[in-house]
């Protein structure tokens, strides 16, 4: 039997070949003759693996021969989670595979879960990265991700003694099945050293060693590629250095590169301005520039074709060092003069950005960046001074013209103050005069008078020659300045990448309608005024595949059912057609049947990894997503309690009217966010509280399961029946789970933020519970703050429960509960405060709902029929089409 015989229907059949592949696997690659699930699930993994080797190999011999435009995407993160089940179902080749499981007494289902989630992400924007990969490959784009093969993924939580602690997440442990080692695609990537003129002298060199992850598309023969880079030293041992006895010398190297490809960062502040994070964004960045060069080197000559075969999406700041690498490489490696290479970078990049939150724009330290990328440091120097020349000339003298109006604004500013303050001068002095009763006082005050009047002149004067000392339009040019002082830390010289990324790019994209208007007024307002045209937006998606098809089959066989075909998957518009179901009784039945069933998955893996024993009855009532005081779970938490406060103080009656619920968490906090790892234990407290209190029994429940990752949330999402994206305007991006809790079937409460706007539009605005402040509001909001106490009542009642000791630890919540309730020790930042009524009032709008099961099935319905535009198909059609210039090539 030949292992890697690609599975057909020559003589005999698939299933028997595919289960004899499975028995060879398991005798000779796993030697386990007598497998365990883990074992099984293991054969048939490599035995997909095969499948896939097949795939891949046939798409990239026909991309390399077709040679079509390819986008590269450079992400620091891609969460894939697991692949088995993704793989298989891509592929179509779930009833082939269950037919081979079924010789070994096994499913499908039951395997799935013994695979390790991938997890090379922190959260939103690396299960994008992944959810556009899957869109990619499914649209027939040609297109690759490129990122890092970190040996350590994000941290695994849990739970100890009602606190967060990390844990390792060793996820390559038992192999890998999902990877191909390519020990001949290999790049030399150099860091520090020194400048002899222009040539770069690193002194210190690592090699990038590729790993390709195939990447298969659903319903097509395209199987595309993540190409992730690990890092080796040059060489292994020093043996010199090992036989002089100089044992840590002798594997220096080997530490040294072994540290760059060891572990993904956690999104944390503290944790911002590291060298060695710089140093894997440029080794994956070097790596990727340089491998995608050599390829189009293979078929061309000229690189200044190269824009016409090659996109690279830069995917937020993290990548954006590839503005000065690829001049670089064009420069110093290819030999090309410096006009030329900033013409090729600049038709060669885009630049995506993820966040407003100015602690997550990063900044590097000039000196770090000089130290270990001293060429890098040079070029973008010169990028800059070249770029704020060519601001200064810009059409209609636009850096001198915009110095007049600010020097005019300065003016006017200073005149009208100096108008307000004769003003105040006048009538002192009139009322002095008329308070003088005799003619003495009478003379001394207008003496006094005409002084101030004097000195108020000359300080104008000196003001005016101060500011004809100003240079103002190098004050303008500060602001389009790539290189910036730290405001927080005067002296020192900073980075900024994401201003580098906007110079280096011929586009710039948010990823949702309000974040992408946002970006323009708040964060590049200046670029926008120069290039308007690079600005776009493209709202983000999810795949359906993982996200609805897998995750929650029931679901998915019912609207097939409906629909009369399975089309949906591929084209998520067709979800539009279940509207009229919506009025269908009976269909609504089966549709609550498999929300039901839903919960009850759920209610049961809730029972296994917290011991709580929920009912299925209630309202599921979800928040999963990374803790963060923008995303305000605390708030969240402090309606929980005094829910939970309120039923303790009702009578027997008035528990009747209680609509039950269980409150579900889920989310890692960054290990030194200081408030996060309260909110946390919080949450944690919060259940053990509340879910042994018999008085409450199954009116309320609180669950926090721990360790959320792109495997839990495959099981809670399909459970939700409310969910929460309650972040304060403005300040989420976009959000997707949002979009993957629409599509199936759950409400939504939330803020008008992110994409929680355009699923509103696409829902009905009637459909979803919308509440809070809007962010047009929030900078004057936050400047008139009102004292906590005149906010709402039952806030300030929750947190004195708190306070108090109610939940435990009263010393270790006091900060948190201060940051919000206390003017003299928190600014409540993110307006907990000020939406809380707002907030508690749409809870009610969801209670009263929630007793009306007809029209809230009906409603639910229409969340899965109106929200086929978050399919991250559509997303990415539009990145070919309006960013990559990118064409599909599928195979005959
Ligand atoms: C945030 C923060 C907050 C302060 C501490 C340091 C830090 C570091 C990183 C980040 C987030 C960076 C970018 C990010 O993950 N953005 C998310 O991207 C998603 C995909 O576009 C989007 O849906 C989320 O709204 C957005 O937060």
């Amino acid at each position: 039997l030949e292992i890697n015989k690609p599975a057909s229907t020559a003589n005999g059949s698939r299933k028997l070949d595919l289960a004899d592949e499975m028995t060879q696997l398991l005798k000779y690659r796993l030697a386990a003759p007598n497998a365990d699930t883990d074992k099984l699930y293991q054969s048939v993994a490599w035995s997909v693996h095969n499948r896939l080797v097949d795939a891949f190999d046939k798409t990239q011999e026909h991309w390399k021969k077709e040679d079509p435009k390819h986008v590269y995407y450079l992400s620091a993160e891609f969460l894939m989670g697991r692949t088995l089940t993704n793989a298989v179902h891509n592929m179509g080749l779930q009833g082939e595979y269950a037919q081979a499981l079924k010789q070994f007494g096994e499913t499908l289902e039951g395997v799935h879960g013994a695979e390790t989630d991938a997890a090379l992400g922190n959260g939103g924007l690396g299960r994008l990265a992944a959810c556009f990969l899957d869109s990619m490959a499914t649209l027939d784009l040609p297109g690759w991700g490129y990122g890092i093969r970190y040996r350590y993924g994000m941290f695994k939580q849990a739970i100890k003694d009602g606190l967060q602690v990390e844990l390792p997440d060793y996820w390559l442990d038992n192999g890998n099945p999902w990877e191909i080692r390519r020990p001949e695609t290999r790049f030399k990537v150099g860091f520090y050293g020194k400048l002899d003129g222009d040539k770069w002298v690193p002194d210190e060199e690592v090699i990038a060693e590729a790993y390709d992850v195939p990447i298969p598309g659903y319903g097509t023969k395209t199987c595309s590629n993540l190409r992730l880079w690990d890092a080796l030293p040059l060489v292994e041992l020093d043996l010199d250095a090992f036989n002089a006895g100089q044992y840590e010398k002798a594997v220096e190297q080997k530490r040294k590169a072994d540290d760059i490809a060891a572990v993904l960062y956690p999104n944390d502040a503290t944790e911002y301005g590291k060298e060695l994070r710089l140093k894997q964004q440029f080794f994956f960045v070097s790596a990727s520039l340089q491998d995608t060069i050599a390829r189009y080197l293979e078929k061309h000559s000229d690189l200044a074709g190269l824009p016409d075969k090659a996109c690279f999406q830069m995917n937020d700041t993290h990548p954006t060092i590839a503005v000065a690498e690829l001049m670089r490489l064009l420069i110093d490696v290819h030999g090309l003069p410096f006009d030329k290479a900033w013409a090729i970078t600049t038709k060669s990049l885009a630049y995506t950005n993820h966040t407003v939150m100015p602690e997550a724009l990063e900044k590097w330290p000039v000196a770090v960046m000089q130290k270990l990328l001293p060429r890098h440091m040079q070029l973008i120097e010169q990028i800059n001074d070249a770029w704020l020349a060519s601001v200064k000339v810009q059409p209609r003298d636009h850096a001198a013209s915009k110095g007049a109006k600010l020097q005019a604004a300065k003016k006017a500013e200073r005149e009208a103050a100096a108008a307000a303050a004769k003003e105040e001068r006048a009538k002192a002095a009139a009322a002095a005069l008329e308070a003088a009763t005799t003619p003495e006082a009478k003379a001394a005050a207008e003496a006094a008078a005409k002084q101030a009047e004097e000195e108020a002149a000359a300080v104008l004067k000196a003001l005016e020659e101060e500011d004809a000392k100003v240079d103002y339009v190098s004050e303008v040019l500060k602001s389009y300045s790539v290189i910036q002082e730290n405001q927080w830390n005067k002296g020192e010289m900073l980075v900024n990448m994401a201003y580098l990324a906007v110079v280096g790019s011929f586009a710039v994209n948010g990823v949702a309608a309000i974040h992408s208007e946002i970006i323009k007024t708040d964060i590049f307002p200046q670029f926008v005024e120069l290039t308007p045209e690079k600005f776009q937006n493209k709202t983000n998606g999810v795949t359906l595949r993982r996200w609805l098809a897998y995750c929650n089959p029931e679901l998915s066989a019912l609207i097939t059912e409906a629909l009369g075909t399975d089309a949906w998957v591929k084209d998520a518009t067709l979800l539009a057609g279940l509207k009229p179901f919506a009025e269908d009784a009976a269909f609504r039945k089966r549709w609550r049947d498999v929300k039901f069933a839903k919960k009850a998955a759920l209610a049961k893996h809730i029972k296994e990894v917290t011991g709580y024993e929920v009912s299925t009855q209630p309202m599921f009532d979800v928040q999963v997503k990374r803790i963060h005081e923008y995303k305000r779970q605390f708030m969240n938490a402090i309606s929980i309690i005094y829910r939970y406060k309120k039923i303790k103080e009702m009578s027997p009656e008035e528990r009747k009217k209680v609509v039950p619920r269980v409150c579900i968490f889920g989310g890692k906090a960054a290990s030194a966010y200081y408030m996060a790892k309260k909110i946390v234990a919080l949450l944690v407290a919060i259940a053990a509280k509340v879910n042994n209190d018999p008085e409450v029994g199954d009116l309320l429940k609180v669950v926090f399961l721990p360790n959320y990752n792109v495997s839990e949330a495959e099981v809670i999402i399909p459970a939700a029946e409310l969910s929460q994206h309650i972040s304060t305007a403005g300040t989420e991006a976009s959000g997707t789970s949002n979009m993957k809790f629409a599509l199936n079937g759950s409400f939504i409460i939330g803020t008008m933020d992110g994409a929680n706007i355009e699923i509103g539009e696409n829902t009905g605005f009637e459909n979803l519970f919308i509440f809070g402040v809007k962010a047009e509001e929030i900078n004057r909001l936050r400047e008139e703050r009102k004292d906590f106490k005149d906010y709402d009542p039952r806030w300030t009642e929750a947190l004195e429960w708190v306070k108090a000791g109610a939940f435990g630890r009263a010393d270790y919540f006091d900060d948190l509960v201060a940051s919000v309730n206390d003017m003299t020790r928190g600014n409540d930042w993110f307006l907990l405060a000020n939406d809380f009524a707002s907030y508690m009032d749409a809870q009610d709008e969801v209670d009263k709902l929630y007793q009306d099961q007809e029209e809230w099935t009906r409603r639910s319905i229409l969340y899965t029929a109106g929200n086929g535009f978050f399919s991250s198909d559509r997303t990415i059609d539009q990145y070919a089409k309006e960013i990559w210039n990118v064409q599909a090539c599928r195979q005959a």
